[in-house]
């Protein structure tokens, strides 16, 4: 991906764009199942992945389109695993919660909370042990800093001086229930100490100071000191998944994120410092548009998994039996 200010800015743009239209696929119900969104939350993996190098991993969450996205797995092959189809990701074995590109280093999304972080961990020793020089970079959500494999992740990745980076999704919430309901502390960073381990607190809304973050994390593990943790504040813009409409949310509270919204942050940004003009930004929108609008049609118009493929990559050497 590339990693100057319109780089970043048709990353995110590129997600907001798969994530509404994935949005309206589900609504006419042409993908099975639930979906988790991430509209609003796009500066994290965007800033985060901004900071990798090829044969950096990462895994992520259920609400992890954006970050698979983020680390360059092409847009209709995202859609077409989706949608089911041949050519997706996973040929359309796999859907929205088991996103993989190994391609390109996204390792997968994951429906179990927190399930995901030992297999960063285990990613992180291979590397380590091959000498690859590779880090890997996890996303999680606040309410995944409750779960056992967490604490286990970090401790060890800790002792062993892993390169890894653990990186918290802070949207808030954790399903319908507010962070202060579930968790005793709301500054994250700070479970960091209980692992010796840096503990970094970042405004997720801003792709510039997420990527600066992330950029000291990624070389203080790829030197060989170790892990940090993460926070990134921010929030998602729509409900939990598919069918929660938010109600439980505070009024207001979704206008206070809108005006902070992490897109337009970075296009005031551009062009308040006169690094580009509006017209260019309309093109650059129009250009994403049209991109993804593409890659969903291509995607459509593959056809589903032949039968003959169900038990392929069920066992490792077993395919086609
Ligand atoms: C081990 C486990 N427990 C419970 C669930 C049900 N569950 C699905 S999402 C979720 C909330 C997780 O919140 P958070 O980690 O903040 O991520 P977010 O959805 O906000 O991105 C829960 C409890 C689950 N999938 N896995
Ligand atoms: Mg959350």
């Amino acid at each position: 991906m590339s990693d100057d200010l319109t780089g970043l800015l048709r990353a995110m743009l590129t997600i907001r764009r798969f994530e509404d239209e994935v949005l309206d696929l589900f609504t006419r119900n042409l993908v099975r199942g639930s979906t988790h969104l991430c509209q609003g939350q796009e500066a994290v993996p965007v800033g985060v992945c901004a900071a990798l190098r090829p044969g950096d991993t990462m895994t992520c969450t259920y609400r992890g389109h954006g970050a698979v996205l983020a680390m360059g797995a092409p847009v209709d092959r995202c859609f077409g695993e989706l949608l089911g189809r041949a050519g997706g990701l996973c040929g359309g074995k796999g859907g929205s919660m088991h996103f993989a590109d190994v391609s390109v280093g996204a390792l997968g999304s994951n429906a179990i909370v927190g399930g995901h972080l030992p297999i960063t961990v285990g990613a992180a020793l291979a590397a380590r042990h091959l000498g690859t020089g590779a880090v890997s970079v996890a996303f999680l959500g606040d309410g995944a800093t409750n779960i056992g494999a967490f604490h286990e992740s970090l401790n060890l990745a800790a002792v062993w001086k892993l390169p890894a980076v653990f990186v918290i999704e802070n949207n808030h919430y954790g399903e319908y229930s507010p962070l202060e309901a579930t968790t005793p502390i709301t500054r994250l960073a700070d479970r960091a100490a209980g692992y010796g381990m840096p503990g970094e607190y970042v405004d997720g809304n801003d792709v510039l100071a997420v990527r600066a973050v992330a950029r000291d994390a990624v070389r203080h593990a790829r030197a060989g000191d170790g892990p940090t943790l993460v926070e990134a504040d921010t929030y998602r813009q729509q409900g939990h998944s598919r069918s929660d409409p938010g109600a439980y949310r505070p009024e207001g509270e979704l206008e206070h994120w809108l005006a902070r919204d992490p897109i337009d942050r970075l296009t005031d940004a551009m062009l308040t410092g006169g690094r580009c003009d509006a017209a260019t930004i309309e093109t650059i929108r129009a250009e994403v548009t049209d991109a993804v609008g593409e890659a969903l049609a291509r995607a459509m118009s593959w056809p589903p998994p032949d039968p003959s493929a169900r038990f392929d990559n069920v066992y490792t050497g077993q395919e086609g039996r």
